[in-house]
């Protein structure tokens, strides 16, 4: 254990799990991705069966899946906060508490929930609100505020742009990337995918699979490969095919900590001295149920090149989706795609109101 100290970014309990991923000896963690893929496979059976593309559904089946995505979390915070609204029946200091105990429990953070709760309270004095139904309106409002960034979009204006996905082992990065390819090709987009983590045939073997589901470009070198020679060789494929997005796989372990954060730097060295003029999208993928432990893995990552954007996955694993709150105001990150399932069209580009409407909807 002792030698693996390293990896231990975090000290929160639901972070224990992954962390033993971590740290598990590789054939171990071979096997569970194996078993994972097998997993996948018949994921791609099911969704090409129950799943067509008709237009017409692409917005229901969007929120549904959204508002699916979330039901542990709605079960929690917004059941909570119904109860304590409907128990009260008026508004008093004794409320207000109720409700910022809710937010702080639901991985919010201490700070943000008591935000929260001040602006809830000065609205209710400012606009008289005596109603507690009007209450779960305001609250709603001002939770959709906090969530709100301007910079949601992915920039990918230049031919190609690249999208460099990192993050921590185990968080969701390559299957991430697999459902991107699929959103971004939906879009027209021609794709050009870099299996850059050589750490595993594995997680080649992986990406290859989702690669071939979204129908786009694999680029791949054998395993312990330097990753820099799959992203040159990727770059030039997507040079001479005129491909629109390279998306970057990337490991999340390597021998030590060190050893990944100068891969990564090279990765960054190879894309600006190829393509001096591209624009370049960091994406950190954050697993949302490992709570607070995010925060710290942002900050590691961020050493290595500037975070453009978060991919939270994992929302539909979790009781405490209130992190998706702490992280946008403790990193100032914004959050670009949130993972709400296993299957290929559960990311989605992050829209603060849909988010709201979706955590606070009936069931
Ligand atoms: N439920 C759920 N599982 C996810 C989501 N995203 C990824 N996963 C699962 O998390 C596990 C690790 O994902 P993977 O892409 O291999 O992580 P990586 O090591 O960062 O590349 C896999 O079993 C994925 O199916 C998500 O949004 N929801
Ligand atoms: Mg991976």
């Amino acid at each position: 254990m002792a030698k693996n100290k390293w990896f231990g970014w975090g000290k929160k309990n639901e972070t224990e799990k992954q962390e033993d991923t971590l740290i598990q000896p590789v054939e171990e963690d071979q096997e569970n991705t194996i078993a994972e893929e097998n997993n996948a496979d018949t994921e791609k059976t099911d969704e090409d069966q129950t799943t067509p593309e008709i237009p017409e559904n692409i917005k229901v089946g969007f929120f549904g899946r959204l508002k699916n995505g979330l039901k542990k979390t709605r079960d929690s915070i917004t059941r909570r906060i119904d109860e304590v609204l409907v128990s009260f029946g008026k508004v008093d200091e004794e409320l207000f508490e109720e409700l910022e105990e809710i937010l702080i429990t639901s991985d919010m953070g201490m700070t943000t929930s008591l935000k929260i709760i001040d602006e809830l309270r000065e609205k209710v004095k400012n606009e008289r609100i005596a109603d507690t139904k009007d209450i779960r309106e305001a609250l709603k409002k001002i939770i959709a505020s906090k969530l709100t960034d301007e910079n949601t979009r992915l920039k990918l204006d230049t031919r190609p742009s690249v999208i460099v996905v990192i993050g921590v082992n185990g968080v969701g990065k390559t299957t991430s990337i697999g459902k991107l390819a699929h959103h971004l090709k939906k879009q027209g987009k021609k794709i050009t995918v870099a299996a850059a983590d050589t750490f595993r045939a594995a997680a080649i073997d992986q990406l290859e699979i989702w690669t071939n589901r979204a129908g786009v470009d694999l680029i791949k070198h054998s395993e312990g490969a330097a990753p820099s020679a799959v992203i040159y060789d990727a770059i030039q494929h997507c040079k001479s095919k005129d491909a629109d997005v390279l998306i970057c796989d990337t490991a999340g372990r390597l021998h030590t900590k060190k050893n990944l954060m100068e891969e990564l730097r090279k990765i960054f060295r190879i894309i600006r001295r190829e393509l001096p003029d591209a624009d370049i999208e960091t994406l950190l993928v954050l697993d949302a149920t490992t709570g607070q432990n995010a925060v710290s893995q942002a900050k590691t990552f961020s050493e290595v090149s500037e975070l453009s954007g978060i991919i939270l996955t994992k929302l539909d694993g979790t009781a405490k989706g209130g992190i998706i709150v702490s992280i946008k105001s403790e990193l100032n990150i914004p959050v670009k795609f949130i993972g709400v399932g296993e299957q290929m069209n559960d990311l989605q580009p992050f829209n603060p109101s849909d988010f709201v409407e979706a955590l606070f909807s009936a069931q």
